[in-house]
């Protein structure tokens, strides 16, 4: 077997590689509005909350060969929030892992695009994460298997907010400082959201930037529906993990703070966010209010 080696970045300008994944994200937000409308129901403010990150990493950071998604040589993408796959599946779909067409098989029976991620159903997803809390801890594991390997691969693990309520989150925490996993990127979704209500409500987590310094690690606390700042986020987290040879630093995380229903006003203002249950004729209004704001932002740019 040979040994990985990591491609270099595309040479694009930074308002090249900002332009092309804000039209990804857009992408991302029209194909998670198709699945949704496929169900009329489902995990559809979260996906379009994080289009914006999940852009950034797929069309912009992650190294990965979306004809062969078992590639050793990939960076390892991890969601631990099973509940979040609709989002994922939009982007593996924009990404080219999965073709456009199958997302109208979402959480139909004999699918391999289940509401709840599962990872031997879908190509391109890690692991399954629909249990909380878990997603760092194999997070860990797998950058000290990587570097062991003498592969190096990044290692990203997307979290929600609701998953810092989780002791597990901060053993691992501990753990990938402490075994100095350079190469590893948490990134936290912070919709200020969980099932049971606003995130301050049900288990008061800030300052959330300070409580993972103290754990020893890289903190960017950026708009995680600004492109630009996630990627000059995202590239400070990677620039330490390979300024090093063995990726032994410390891990970095990127904190997002985002909108759910992002880009769809008539879902950013829903009481009821966290499952969203959309009207058949509210649909349409959907789609056009998303192409409205991004017709409107070309302009803006354009003017
Ligand atoms: C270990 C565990 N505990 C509880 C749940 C039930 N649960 C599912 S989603 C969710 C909310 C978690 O917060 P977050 O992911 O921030 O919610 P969102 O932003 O998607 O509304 C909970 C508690 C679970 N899936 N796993
Ligand atoms: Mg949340």
């Amino acid at each position: 077997m040979t040994t990985p080696t990591l491609e270099p970045r595309t040479a694009a300008s930074p308002a090249q590689r900002r332009a092309a994944v804000e039209a990804a994200a857009h992408r991302i937000r029209r194909h998670a509005l198709f699945m949704g409308e496929v169900q009329g129901q489902g995990y559809v403010g979260q996906a379009l909350g994080a289009a914006d990150i999940l852009a950034a990493v797929y069309a912009d950071q992650l190294r990965f060969r979306p004809e062969d998604p078992e590639w050793d040589g990939r960076d390892r993408f991890l969601l631990s929030t099973g509940h979040y796959a609709i989002g994922l599946y939009a982007a593996l779909a924009e990404a080219g892992t999965i073709p456009v067409g199958e997302l109208e098989t979402y959480g139909s029976d004999g699918s391999r695009l289940p509401m709840s991620g599962m990872a031997t159903y879908t190509p391109g997803m890690e692991i399954s994460g629909g249990s909380l809390g878990h997603g760092l801890t194999i997070a860990v594991g797998l950058a000290l298997g990587l570097r062991h390997r003498g592969n190096p691969a990044r290692v990203f693990n997307f979290l929600s907010d609701g998953e810092l309520d989780e002791g597990s989150t901060w053993e691992a925490a501990m753990g990938a400082s402490h075994h100095r996993l350079g190469r590893l990127t948490a990134i936290v979704d912070i919709n200020a959201l969980q099932a049971d209500g606003p995130t301050e409500g049900v288990l008061r987590t800030e300052p959330v930037a300070d409580k993972w310094a103290a754990c020893g690690w890289r903190v960017f606390r950026v708009d995680g529906n600004d492109v630009g700042a996630l990627l000059e986020a995202f590239d400070a987290a990677g620039s330490g993990a390979d300024g090093t040879e063995d990726g032994d630093g410390a891990p970095a995380v990127v904190l997002c703070d985002t909108r759910v229903g992002r880009g769809v006003p008539l879902l950013e203002t829903r009481e009821k966010a966290h499952f969203m249950r959309i009207e058949e004729h509210e649909w349409a209004l959907c789609n056009e209010q998303l192409d409205a704001g991004w017709a409107a932002k070309n302009e803006e740019g354009n003017a």
